[in-house]
């Protein structure tokens, strides 16, 4: 995916009201245009990377691009779910993102349940990943983040 790493950044606004946040894994969700934007090598999928909201801390991200098969939607949408506990919601507001990597491709699940699952384990990890210094040194890259200690040779 010669795409990745990919920046955008796009206007928070109404999904597809789910209640993914009653789920415990709330989804910011990008405008059409920008939606309809990405590179056509970013196939569909469940990808992690980093993510900050106006001018905000920079916190890591699971970002799913498609059509939720669960769900069965039939317009392409791109949601990312910020790892980090905000105290208000965000719709409005300027979201940025740097896709980093990829993860797996979407799936079918047979119970919401078993979705929820496999989101925690796309945090998982996400976590793990972006700890390694080829993808934390994309936070300082494009975030301008100097708190990032990185060996030499990055
Ligand atoms: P919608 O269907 O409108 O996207 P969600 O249930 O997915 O509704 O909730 C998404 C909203 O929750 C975001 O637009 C944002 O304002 C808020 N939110 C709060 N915490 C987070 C988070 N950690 N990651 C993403 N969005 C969050
Ligand atoms: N929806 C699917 O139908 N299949 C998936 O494999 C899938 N994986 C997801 C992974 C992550 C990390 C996130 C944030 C969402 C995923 N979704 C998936 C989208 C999910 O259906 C959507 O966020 C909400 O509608 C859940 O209530
Ligand atoms: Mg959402």
């Amino acid at each position: 995916m010669s795409a990745l790493p990919y920046f955008c950044k796009g206007e928070v606004v109404k999904g597809f009201g789910r209640g993914s946040k009653q789920l415990g894994i709330p989804t910011a969700n990008f405008p059409e245009d920008v939606v309809d934007n990405l590179p056509s090598d970013i196939c569909t999928g469940i990808y992690f990377g980093w993510g900050c909201v106006g001018n905000g801390v920079v916190h890591k991200m699971v970002m799913s691009i498609g059509w939720n098969p669960f769900y069965q939607n039939t317009k392409k949408s791109a949601e990312t779910h910020i790892i980090h506990t905000f105290d208000e919601d965000f719709y409005g507001e300027t979201l940025s993102v740097v896709i980093a990597g990829f993860i797996r491709p979407e799936s079918n699940f047979t119970s919401v349940e078993a979705l929820i699952a496999a989101i925690h384990s796309d945090i998982e990890e996400a976590e793990r990943q972006l700890d390694l210094p080829e993808f934390r040194q994309l936070k300082a890259r494009f975030f301008n983040n100097t708190d990032v200690n990185l060996p030499n040779g990055y």
